[in-house]
């Protein structure tokens, strides 16, 4: 078996990305990766714009465009990031389950009381979800046992549960980085107890996560901001307040300061990219206005590696791609995808930043 040094021997980072090969026209295969990403193609409780499951697939076919190169990460290409195979199986559930959903949806919209009249099919979707992020918990397990720093590449927000749980059961204490224009604090949305608007209701759940650190959010229901607002594990940092400090002149490294400190030695990211601007995800499945520009937010998880924070599993969700074919959504999820697995890789010293903190401050980060 080659291994990745032999790969990289082979391998010319500024050549044309080949379409066929893997995820950003890299050589690696699971064996030579140190970071896999799990493909969660499943969107069946999304409630507005759909398509999300197609994510994965498209965030492949956008990845090829980008340039290895990352300015002020040394070699960034040499990080070992591979794609696990899709399962067939979660693919052909949302598919299926997703239409039903998406009728009983609509009736709620239209005032129709579905989770009486149709008790059996939301307990089949509840149970397909549970049994979604089943299965992702037992493959993250078999990765992370191998060495391996896993991510999630969704699908819709309700996708990672199953990779904090595997990693719940490997460290004692983390906390959560969420990037995102929602809070996802409800307890169960439109009847669905793995609703994509749940993932951090239930997330909380986990006793080892301690910290939940919300960036960017600016749809938040009532019932959550009183959640947020009483759940000591919570710190919210609302986007108009971002945006209202930054008029008053703090700069937004000042903001990324505050927000880290919030963070304990272990961070998992989940990044939904509808916390960017939706100029950025205009296709996403809840644009809302505002959010994080593409720098802001590449800058914030600097900020937590240059701390000497550990990212231990990340995701990308929501990231949906155009009808007509329109690759936009796609290339900026892989952007960011990129940026945030390679900036986990210099977290745990597999690759190095060479480019200086330009605030002069001493990093704990070589
Ligand atoms: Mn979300």
């Amino acid at each position: 078996m080659k291994t990745r040094q032999d790969l990289l021997a082979e391998f010319d980072p500024n050549g044309v990305g080949l379409v066929n090969a893997g995820l950003y026209g890299l050589p690696f295969g699971l064996e030579q990766a140190r970071i896999v990403l799990i493909p969660m193609p499943w969107d069946v409780t999304v409630s507005y714009g759909h398509g999300t499951a197609r994510g994965p697939e498209a965030i492949l076919a956008a990845s090829p465009q980008l340039d290895l190169h990352i300015p002020g990460i040394e070699r960034a290409w040499e990080l070992g990031l591979a794609l696990d195979e899709a399962d067939a199986e979660t693919a052909a559930r949302s598919r299926r389950l997703r239409s039903a959903a998406a009728r009983i949806i609509q009736m709620l919209e239209n005032g129709a009381d579905a989770t009486a009249s149709h008790g059996a099919l939301y307990a089949e979707i509840n149970q397909a979800c549970e049994e979604m992020s089943a299965r992702l918990q037992r493959r993250a397990g078999e990765l992370l046992d191998q060495g391996k720093v896993v991510g999630v590449l969704g699908g819709d927000h309700s996708t990672p549960l199953g990779l904090m749980r595997a990693l719940a059961e490997r460290h004692e204490q983390f906390g959560i980085l969420q990037i995102d224009a929602h809070a996802d604090l409800r307890d169960a949305y439109e009847g669905f107890a793995q609703s994509h608007a749940a993932i951090m209701f239930n997330a909380l759940k986990i006793p080892q996560i301690h910290r939940l650190t919300q960036v960017g959010v600016r749809d938040i229901c009532a019932a959550e901001a009183e959640l947020a607002a009483g759940d000591e594990r919570i710190r919210l940092f609302h986007d108009e307040e971002i945006q209202a400090r930054r008029f008053d002149g703090e700069s937004w490294r000042a903001q990324c300061e505050r927000i880290v400190a919030t963070l304990p030695d272990k961070v998992y990211i989940s990044f939904d990219i509808d916390g960017l601007d939706p100029v950025l995800c205009p296709n996403t499945g809840t644009p809302v206005p505002g959010g994080l520009h593409f720098n802001e937010a590449i800058f914030l998880i600097e900020q937590v590696v240059r701390s000497g924070r550990t990212i231990i599993g990340f995701d990308l969700v929501e990231v949906n791609p155009a009808a007509d074919g329109n690759e936009w959504d796609a290339n900026v999820g892989a952007r960011i995808l990129y940026r945030m697995a390679c900036l986990c890789g210099v977290s745990h010293d597999m690759l190095r930043l060479t480019k200086a903190d330009l605030s002069g401050q001493k990093s704990g980060r070589k």
